[in-house]
């Protein structure tokens, strides 16, 4: 029988991934500019969540954001009504940003007039927590309606993030959402993990979302 050749393709793509993000993490450190990687499920409240935080940022931090999506620029022109620089990436059907793709939109924007760099990620809880994109901080919304077992059912995500955004609480009402179960499912999972309840609708739980990422930002600035 003749040999067989086995190729773990999936092996050399994350290494080659994990080294170009951390090269993009060291010039983001030298350069003092802090990047968010923002993921969810699609609908979960990405460009709703980036809206409200781009509200109670600009006036302290310059901003840019990257909008990830497979077919669409919608999110974009959202985020350009508030007058904040957007680069859209479309994936053309990738499910996911990784650290190449995050690199090319990098290349379009100057580092020297920025602080913070917000990336909306493809609407997936699965491909987007295996690839590292060089963000100092990665974040997941998990939305009410969605429900409280997506710990569960897809752990790397809440393994991977430093902060969980529970968006959607309005819906606490009238949805079956046990919000002490979700707690205890992400922090098994992630102990470390910071945990908050908001609304981008009504705007209750903002501030405290605001206030921590204001927070990292300038700890970073600080110790880079
Ligand atoms: N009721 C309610 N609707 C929300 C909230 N946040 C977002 N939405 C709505 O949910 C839908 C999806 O939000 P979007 O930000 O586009 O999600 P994305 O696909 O993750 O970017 C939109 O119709 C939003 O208006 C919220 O806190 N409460
Ligand atoms: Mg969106």
């Amino acid at each position: 029988m003749a040999d067989i050749r086995l190729i773990e393709i999936k092996e050399e793509i994350f290494a080659d991934n994990d080294k170009l993000a951390g090269e993009i993490r060291e010039r983001l450190r030298e350069k003092e500019v802090f990047m968010l990687n923002l993921m969810a499920s699609p609908g979960g409240g990405k460009t709703s969540l980036i809206v409200q935080t781009l509200r109670g940022m600009k006036d302290h931090f310059r901003t840019a954001v990257i909008e990830g999506d497979i077919d669409s620029i919608v999110d974009a022109e959202k985020v350009a009504e508030e007058g904040i620089p957007a680069v859209q990436l479309r994936t053309g059907g990738a499910c996911h940003l990784d650290a190449v793709m995050v690199n090319m939109a990098l290349q379009e924007m100057n580092f020297d007039d920025l602080d913070l760099i917000i990336i909306e990620n493809i609407g997936n809880l699965v491909c987007p927590a295996e690839f590292d994109t060089g963000a100092v901080r990665n974040v997941m919304i998990l939305s009410v309606p969605e429900g409280d077992d997506k710990p569960l059912k897809y752990p790397l995500m809440f393994t991977v993030c430093d902060a969980i955004v529970v968006n959607k609480v309005d819906y606490l009402a009238i949805a079956d959402f046990d919000m002490a179960a979700l707690k205890q499912r992400v922090l098994k999972l992630n102990p470390k993990i910071k945990i908050f309840e908001v609304s981008c609708k009504t705007g209750e739980g903002i501030p405290a979302w605001i206030k921590w990422l204001r927070n990292e930002i300038t700890a970073f600035k600080k110790s880079a």
